[in-house]
This record gives structure tokens, C-alpha cells and sequence, in this order.
């Protein structure tokens, strides 16, 4: 029985996750932004024996997976096919209990979707229009958003996509380009009638004013709320909800060959499809029923997709009931930066699973703790080892084993007498106060979880592992034991009372630690309103052998894991390097100023005192000379130079460089990998000739 909900309106809960494309693994900014908390959720509702569908599944439709796809030279199914494994295995190996994980590219979904965009276009519930798009004439296709590239009219960036321009940030339409070229094929696209269907937004601002501003003004986050209030505020559009596309569900209608419903109208159906799978005729009550509580799980990019479009087309057909609430996320970043597919800068959990293999709840407890809830947060590997050794070892991992241990060495592992006294009202005041704060966690930890506040509700569950520690700091039962045996039994009996509430507390958060605890304290399966109390061990109880929860994460291990992001960095700037823009034109006089010879390279040392420059022996076909060259750092072996042939300017005045005279400069060109490399003839010339 949950606590907000004392008048018991709901008497099942629907509760989703945002669908993850599946054209990549998931990673550590999905997971503390929508998985662990919606998991958190959902298995603390399961505890209080609510009846609870948890729904997730791959979104497998969209532009970028067929950019993905073209790219790899393969199909849009190939991707998705590999994608949707990784991503469910991984899932269900971190312990995200979904009762389904499907995917949009299901034949039951397409079934579903296509039938739910054909009754309201029946219904007469979409604004049907003709506008012009571009064509692409050779590839014989419309041209969706990110397949048109040109020039944005805003900065002049002349890769712009169809949507948006990368470089200034501006959303654009397509129309907007400057010299619009297809991705395609390369060649320049026509414009084009094309009918799409549109949900006509504008008209539910009433009702979204009234359900969303009016009705969950309260209890919707402010960051959610806030943006709900500013696009309406903005006034609502009618949004197109099919698209020019082969890859999705096909618009359901006579002459639309060629045309899907948009990714956004039919992935959010398949909560409702994939709820069709999972409970075959019995699927409507969780969709339709007042008393089900909707909740969707989501990312903040994802709000106007979930509070407002998915919610027009469920009021749209008219029999459903609308999201009591989406507690939306902000975005989590890694080490500093924004966590990005493209750019690989990520924590992907696929790796994380086989770099940290049972270390599930290290990762679910670190996430839980820095979830971005309010704001954006980061991610750094250092605190992940600090929550790890100072959290779970120090606190949780070592009150359970001193406890398991204590009990093992002081009465062979059963669970010792715990005197009346205390039970009525506590011969010690510090027992009557561990058995008083006791019954107040299972509501401190619920009432926050039952609020979305997950942060909150981790460090109430660690309150009672701090209350469990200080209690046998405070009584040392390791010392009481040789002077009140019956005072130690009860300090015992009680601390062992705490870790039999802690697995249970503790298992919405860390599943995997809490399977352990119960096994370590032979402890039966409990309901969360079993928990709170001082009597889930019985006097004499046989209790398992302990084992340690949480082992201690090296600083070597962390090193590996922020090389690995430096490497990753490293990479990034080598795909991102450009050549230097061309410089002003110079004239073949100007270059005919300029004497390059080719010279032997006689002597190379290092000049004293100056760690930068190296000091050349030049022989130059009129004799030798000598050249100072800032490049000491790239040649640790000056010597390995002597022999080859260099190009160099002759005729540059000569200059004093820490008191050696330079006549002249030797050429070289420094690649993007930041290598050095002297300009030489590609073959053995006569020294002194020109360059030209
Ligand atoms: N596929 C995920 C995203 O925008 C998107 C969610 C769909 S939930 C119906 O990252
Ligand atoms: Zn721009």
C-alpha cells in the first residue's frame, strides 16, 4: 500500500521508459536519466504489492538509423537487429525489470500503430495537406530532413542539415538552404507536392492548458511543467505526423505508397503495443481504466513528445487515459563534457558490464545518487570509486559483515535473544532509539520514491546503514560481549534486525545486493510493509555465511578507465581535424622572392640551455651554413638526422637564437597527430639546388 496514494485511487500502474533507438548501445546518460530511476520505481511499487506492467523496448524507426545503415552498407533491420540485442541484454544483465522488452520493427506493432493512425484519420481527427518538399529526381525519393544538406542562411555553415544547422544551432526547414544538395546522390534536389496527415495541436491548447497548467501545477517537476507551459505559451502547431520515408510503419491508406507514420507518432505506441503482447486481451485495463496510474519514464529531450503530442493523440481517440505523471530527468554528462554517441564519449554499459563484471549495483547506486533530477549532473570516474569505498564498502558492506561476522563468532551464526525489556520499552535508551528510528524508513524511502525523488531516497536507505554502524560503534559489542553478555545479545539481535530491513530497503536500488543479504541472513521473501519492524529474524534463527557486499575499487582500475576516455578525446580531435583555411592569394612574384634550396644535413645537436631548438650543420652547395629550428621536441635523437636532405629558405636574414646565429629555416609540416615531419626531395639532389 503505498503512502501518497492512502485513499487508494489507483489499483495498478502502467509504467514506461522512453524507447532507445537502436542504432547504438545504451550508456550511462540513458540509464541515470530514464532506466534506473523508472527500475527504482518500479520494483519498490512490486514490493508494496501493487500490481505494476513495466513496459520498454527498442525504438527502431527514424532517419538516423538509415543514415546509419547507409552508412554501413547494410539495411535498417540489420542495425536494428544487432542494436536491440545489445541493448536488451545489457539491460536485463544491469537488472531493469521490464515485464516486456519489445521493438518497434515488430509485426504486432506495425499491426497496432497503423490501425491507431487509420481510426482517427477515419475519425476525421488529422488536417490532411499538400506542401512542397524536395525530391531527389535520381534516387527517385523525397528527401527526409538530414538527407539535404546546403548552405544555413544564418552563418553560412555549408554543411547545414534539412532540420538544423549544426554550427549556429538554428532549426531550419529544408527550404531554407542555400544550394540544398541531396545526400543521396549528390545532385541538386526539386521541389515537390507531397500530401502528408497532421495532428492539429493547435487545437488541444484548451484542454492541455487546463489538464497540464491548471491540473498539474503541483505535482508535474518544475522542469517538466515549465517546459509544457513555454510551448504552450508559444502556441501549438499542427505537427505532420507521416513522413517521405520506406523505413516504419506504412501510412495505412489507399495511394501513400512511399510514406511512414513519423517516428514520434508511432514509437510511443508501442508502450500500447507491446502492452498488447504481453497481456494479449486483458491489455486494455492498463490503458483505459481511471484507476491505472499512467507513468512515463523519460528524458528531457523527450517532454513535448510525452506531455504533450502522445497525450493529443490519446485524447484524440478519446478512450484512453492520459500520464498522471512524467518525471523527466535532465542530462547527465562524463567528465565535464556532454556525453555523446557520435563522438563515442560515452560510458556504455555493454562495456561497463564486462569491464566491472558483478559490480551491477556499484554503477546503479553511483547513477542513483548523481541522477540529474533537477539539473544536469557529471559523471567522473573518481567519484564513481568514491561512492563505491566510501559508501557501499565503508558503510553498508562493513556494518552487514561486522554484524555477520560478530554473530558467527559470538553464537555460532543463530540469531541471539533480545531482551524483553526492550521490547516494551528498552532497558538502554540507545536501543529504544535504534528500534524507533527503525520503523521510520520504510515511509522516509517510500514517500520519496513514490515522488520521483530517487537521490533523496538512496540516502534515506543509507541513513539506516549509517544508524546500523554508529549503533555498533556506539555500543562495541566486541567489548560489551566480556562484561553484559545479555546487553550484547540484544545490541546483536537488534543490529542483525537492521540488516534484515536493509535488504529489504535496499533491493528497489540494488537488487543484486539485496539478493545476497537475504541469502547471507537466510531471510524469507518480504513485502515492504513487512519492513520498519525489529522482529524479521526470530530468536534462534540460523542466519547464512557472510560474505563481503562490496569489494574496494583501485586507483589503478579508475586510471584505466580515464585513459580510456583520453584516448577517446585524442581520437575525437584526429576525426575532427581540418586543414587550415588557403591563405590570402600571393602573387608568383611574391613566391619568386622566396629562395628554397635542398641542403645535407651535416651536424644536429641540441642548442645549450633551450630545451626547444636543435642546431643544424647545413651543406648547401655553396659551402655550409648553420640554422636554428624550433623543433628539438619531435627529434629526442638529433644525431638520427645527420645524412638526410632537408628543403630550406636561403635567404631569410640571418637572426641570433640563444646566442647562435641562424641563417635561414628549414621547412616541415606538422600533422594532425601532432608528428613533425622535415620537408625532404623525394630523392638524393645535388645540395644547393632551388625548390621551385
Ligand atoms: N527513441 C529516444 C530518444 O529520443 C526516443 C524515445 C521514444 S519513446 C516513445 O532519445
Ligand atoms: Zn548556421
Amino acid at each position: 500500500m503505498v503512502y501518497t496514494d492512502k485513499d487508494k485511487k489507483y489499483r495498478r500502474y502502467t509504467v514506461t521508459s522512453a524507447l532507445p533507438y537502436a542504432n547504438g548501445p545504451v550508456h550511462i546518460g540513458h540509464l541515470a536519466g530514464v532506466y534506473v530511476p523508472a527500475d527504482v520505481y518500479v520494483r519498490y511499487l512490486r514490493a508494496q504489492g501493487e500490481e505494476v506492467m513495466f513496459i520498454g523496448g527498442s525504438d527502431e524507426h527514424g532517419v538516423p538509423i538509415t543514415i546509419k545503415a547507409r552508412k554501413e552498407g547494410c539495411t535498417p533491420q540489420d542495425i536494428v537487429d544487432r542494436y536491440h540485442k545489445i541493448i536488451k541484454d545489457s539491460f536485463a544483465e544491469l537488472g531493469i525489470s521490464f515485464d516486456i522488452y519489445s521493438r518497434t520493427s515488430s509485426k504486432e506493432h506495425h499491426e497496432t500503430a497503423a490501425a491507431y493512425f487509420k481510426k482517427l484519420y477515419e475519425e476525421g481527427k488529422f488536417i490532411e495537406k499538400v506542401s512542397q518538399q524536395y525530391y531527389d529526381e535520381e534516387a527517385g525519393c523525397f528527401l527526409a530532413d538530414r538527407y539535404i544538406t546546403g548552405t544555413c542562411p544564418h552563418c553560412g555553415n555549408e554543411h547545414a542539415y534539412g532540420d538544423q544547422c549544426e554550427a549556429c544551432g538554428t532549426s531550419l526547414n529544408a527550404t531554407d538552404l542555400i544550394n540544398p544538395k541531396s545526400a543521396l546522390s549528390g545532385s541538386k534536389p526539386v521541389l515537390k507536392d507531397t500530401k502528408h496527415w497532421f495532428l492539429p495541436l493547435d487545437k488541444d491548447e484548451p484542454w492541455l492548458r487546463e489538464w497540464i497548467l491548471e491540473g498539474h501545477k503541483g505535482d508535474w517537476k518544475t522542469n517538466v511543467y515549465g517546459q509544457c507551459k513555454s510551448w504552450i505559451d508559444a502556441g501549438l502547431q499542427p505537427r505532420a505526423v507521416t513522413r517521405d520515408l520506406d523505413w516504419g510503419v506504412k501510412v495505412p491508406l489507399e495511394g501513400s505508397d512511399g510514406k511512414v507514420l513519423y517516428v514520434w507518432f508511432d514509437a510511443p505506441i508501442g508502450y500500447i503495443s507491446f502492452t498488447k503482447q504481453l497481456k494479449g486481451d486483458d491489455w486494455e485495463k492498463w490503458w483505459k481504466d481511471q484507476d491505472t496510474k499512467l507513468v512515463h519514464f523519460i528524458g528531457k529531450d523527450n517532454i513535448v513528445f510525452h506531455c504533450i503530442i502522445f497525450p493529443s493523440m490519446l485524447h484524440a481517440d478519446g478512450s484512453y487515459i492520459l500520464p498522471a505523471n512524467v518525471p523527466a530527468n535532465e542530462f547527465l554528462n562524463l567528465e565535464g563534457d556532454k556525453i555523446s554517441t557520435s563522438r563515442n564519449w560515452a560510458v556504455w554499459l555493454h562495456e561497463y558490464l564486462k569491464e566491472f563484471p558483478g559490480k551491477q549495483d556499484v554503477l546503479r547506486y553511483t547513477l542513483c545518487s548523481n541522477a540529474p533530477e533537477t539539473k544536469d549532473n557529471d559523471f567522473t570516474w573518481k567519484d564513481f570509486q568514491l561512492k563505491n569505498n566510501s559508501e557501499l564498502v565503508a558503510i553498508l558492506g562493513n556494518f552487514v559483515n561486522r554484524t555477520l561476522v560478530l554473530t558467527h563468532k559470538f553464537y555460532g551464526g543463530k540469531v541471539p535473544a533480545c531482551t524483553q525489556a526492550i521490547k516494551q520499552s528498552g532497558n538502554q535508551a540507545i536501543d529504544d532509539e535504534v528500534v524507533k528510528e527503525l520503523a521510520t524508513f520504510p515511509e522516509r524511502i517510500g514517500r520519496s520514491i513514490e515522488t520521483y525523488r530517487f537521490r533523496e531516497a538512496l540516502s534515506e536507505m543509507m541513513n539506516l546503514a549509517r544508524l546500523g554502524n554508529k549503533y555498533l560503534t556506539d555500543t562495541e559489542p566486541w567489548k560489551l560481549i566480556k562484561t553484559d553478555p545479555e546487553r550484547t545479545a540484544t545490541v546483536m539481535n537488534l543490529s542483525l534486525q537492521i540488516c534484515a530491513n536493509l535488504a529489504v530497503l535496499c533491493a528497489p536500488f540494488l537488487p543484486f545486493t539485496a539478493d545476497k543479504m537475504h541469502l547471507m541472513l537466510n531471510l524469507p521473501a518480504k513485502g515492504w510493509q513487512d519492513a520498519g519492524k525489529a522482529d524479521l529474524l526470530m530468536e534462534g534463527h540460523t542466519i547464512g555465511t557472510p560474505e563481503l557486499l562490496f569489494e574496494q575499487i583501485s586507483d589503478e582500475t579508475i586510471q584505466a578507465q580515464v585513459d580510456k576516455l583520453q584516448a577517446t578525446k585524442e581520437q575525437n580531435a584526429l576525426n575532427a581535424w581540418q586543414p587550415a583555411e588557403v591563405k590570402a592569394p600571393v602573387t608568383i612574384d611574391d613566391f619568386g622572392k622566396m629562395d628554397i634550396r635542398v641542403g645535407t644535413i651535416l651536424e644536429c645537436q641540441k642548442v645549450p640551455k633551450a630545451d626547444k631548438l636543435l642546431q643544424f650543420k647545413i651543406e648547401d652547395g655553396m659551402g655550409t651554413r648553420t640554422i636554428v629550428s624550433g623543433i628539438a621536441k619531435y627529434y629526442p635523437d638529433p644525431q638520427a638526422l645527420v645524412g638526410k636532405q632537408v628543403c630550406f629558405i636561403a635567404n631569410f636574414p640571418p637572426r641570433k637564437l640563444k646566442g647562435v646565429e641562424s641563417q635561414g629555416m628549414i621547412l616541415s609540416a606538422e600533422d594532425k597527430d601532432g608528428r613533425l615531419v622535415l620537408l625532404t626531395p623525394s630523392d638524393i639532389v645535388t645540395p644547393g639546388c632551388n625548390v621551385g
